[in-house]
């Protein structure tokens, strides 16, 4: 019984967070995108899925440049989702479940449209207006070049030039991501004040907690200096490539952003942070889980490895590694929002299936705490032949029609029925949705024992109520050739087969697989959980 001497751990050390992207969940209005009373009208299918906590991708006032990360009012919701009072009765409703809610936020940047943005390009140079983002002058004899050479994330200058009010071309400002979202300079006090006036404002309302956007960014360096170009192009593999030792992310200030949020945080007891951290190094990454920093951060090398059982032990390692240092707990992701769907990634088609199943057994034998995507559930693969005039994501026109961007992992769900929109809306879904799902909605799947989705829930189950699961340690077993077995400090064992061919499993009783055991062996591309 947890007393004084034996705490229990804080809840989000070992939940299972479900990710939603509101836009593509389910929609209540018929205006073809999500919104949170769809989301409520669901909740039942996330208590039967079993996960304990939601993490609901930016819902704020925004004009949509970028899909709600371009917040033009951080304090209240957009009328596209529903208003504050259909974010209050999730609350309620997802409490009155036992389902905890955290919401993102968007620290970096703010919509162009926010009124601090609009008072800027209103005031002139050297303003107060001015100084809470980051306006320069431009190089060159007449300020046409722009302040440094660093490039958006979504492609194109990381600059803009502004038109000034005599109607010539003045200033620029800068946007790591897209020019609708300027970033904020966490130098102006005025600008964490009003951040901790937000924290405040959403946990006094009840959410638990947040995921923190660009978590890694924020602190800008000194002088704002050149970088060094990357000389391997951003892929088309919806992973945006950048290092440690990008000036544009990961500066020493930001810490101390984040022991400032942290004193915010502690004031309420049962909520966490969740930092977006994109960066490699084990001990830089630690640095954010620092005691007095973000309670916990997403770490994505799970979700940036292929099917490979070496890579995947490492990814496992190395997760592992970067927060013991500090005391802190792991995280475990195979996709987001902003990444291929993981079916896509290990393959595609029945192989893909295969291996996502296998994965997300994998990673829920894990110690620490799990994020599913929405999607993930049914096994819905990327939909990379999306029309070019549906596509939405910034990326697709800021790099001149070059890359398609990430709307093929946002597409949205297939609840029943034959024909799209499958349920997810009585209008037209704002991205068109594959004919094929006919075979993976969410009621399609309900009724069948061997569907991802009922490998999800059994999963889901077992790992919340057998003690096998308990404990932070894990060890390496000795494996053969092309498989990995780790077991939990409370006695779970957990095998992988990444081989072609099927293998014989250790001596126990076997809790689950992720695929049917035949002739007493385990197959390809599949995971056993024994006992
Ligand atoms: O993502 C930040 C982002 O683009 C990362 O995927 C990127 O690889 C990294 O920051 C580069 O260092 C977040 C959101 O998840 C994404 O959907 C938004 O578009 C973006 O911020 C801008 O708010």
């Amino acid at each position: 019984m947890p007393d004084a001497l034996f705490p229990q751990p804080p809840w989000w050390r070992s939940a299972v967070f479900y990710q939603v992207y509101p836009r593509s969940f389910a929609d209540s209005g018929g205006d073809g995108v999500g919104d949170l009373r769809g989301l409520r009208d669901k909740l039942g299918y996330l208590e039967l899925l079993g996960v304990d906590a939601l993490w609901i991708c930016p819902v704020m006032r925004s004009p949509m440049a970028d899909g709600g990360y371009d917040v033009s009012d951080p304090r209240d919701i957009d009328p596209l989702f529903g208003g504050v009072a259909a974010l209050d009765d999730l609350i309620d409703e997802a409490h009155h479940r036992h389902i905890r809610v955290t919401m993102d936020l968007v620290p970096n940047h703010t919509s162009d449209q926010h009124h601090w943005f609009r008072a800027a390009l209103a005031s002139a140079p050297g303003s107060p207006e001015r100084a809470r983002y980051w306006f320069r002058d431009g190089r060159g004899p007449d300020g046409s070049v722009p302040p440094n050479n660093w490039p958006g994330i979504f492609g194109g200058p990381a600059w803009t030039r502004v038109i000034e009010a005599d109607g010539r071309p003045g200033q620029w400002y800068l946007h790591l991501f897209a020019p609708e979202q300027p970033d904020l300079n966490w130098e102006n006090p005025e600008v964490a004040a009003d951040f901790e006036q937000t924290i405040r404002f959403w946990l006094n309302r009840g959410v638990d907690g947040f995921r923190i956007d660009v978590a890694h960014g924020m602190a800008k360096p000194a002088g704002l200096p050149d970088m060094e170009l990357p000389t391997r192009p951003i892929g088309d593999d919806h992973l945006v490539v950048h290092d440690d030792d990008d000036p544009r992310f990961n500066n020493p200030g930001v810490h101390e952003i984040h022991r400032r949020l942290r004193r915010v945080m502690d004031e309420y007891p049962n909520a966490v942070s969740i930092g977006e951290v994109w960066v490699d190094d084990n001990i830089r990454f630690g640095e954010y889980v620092r005691p007095d920093e973000l309670h916990l951060a997403f770490n994505f090398r799970l979700a940036e490895t292929p099917f490979h059982p070496d890579r995947i032990r490492d990814a496992v390692d190395n997760s592992l590694r970067a927060v013991a240092a500090v005391g802190a707990s792991p995280t475990w992701t195979l996709s987001n929002h902003d990444v291929e769907r993981e079916v896509s990634r290990y393959g595609g088609g029945a192989l893909g299936q295969a291996r996502a199943r296998a994965m997300i057994m994998l990673e829920l034998a894990l110690p620490g705490s799990v994020f599913i995507y929405n999607g993930a559930e049914l096994g819905l693969p990327n939909v990379d032949d999306l029309p070019e005039e549906a596509l939405q994501d910034p990326t697709w026109e800021r790099s001149g029609h070059t890359q398609r961007g990430r709307d093929g992992c946002r597409v949205p769900l297939p609840w029943e029925g034959e024909r799209p929109p499958f349920g997810f809306t009585s209008g037209t879904p704002w991205l068109p949705m594959p004919p094929q799902w006919a075979g993976v909605t969410v009621e399609k799947q309900l009724e069948r024992l061997d569907s991802m989705l009922s490998l999800y829930r059994m999963a889901i189950e077992l790992r919340a109520e057998r003690k096998e699961f308990i404990g932070p340690g894990l060890e390496w077993y000795g494996s053969p050739p092309g498989c990995l077995a780790f077991r939990r400090e409370g006695g779970l064992l957990c095998v992988l087969n990444a081989t072609d061919a099927a293998i014989s499993l250790p001596a126990g009783e076997v809790l689950l697989t992720s695929a049917p055991i035949s002739a007493g062996k385990l197959p390809a591309n599949s995971t056993a959980w024994l006992v």
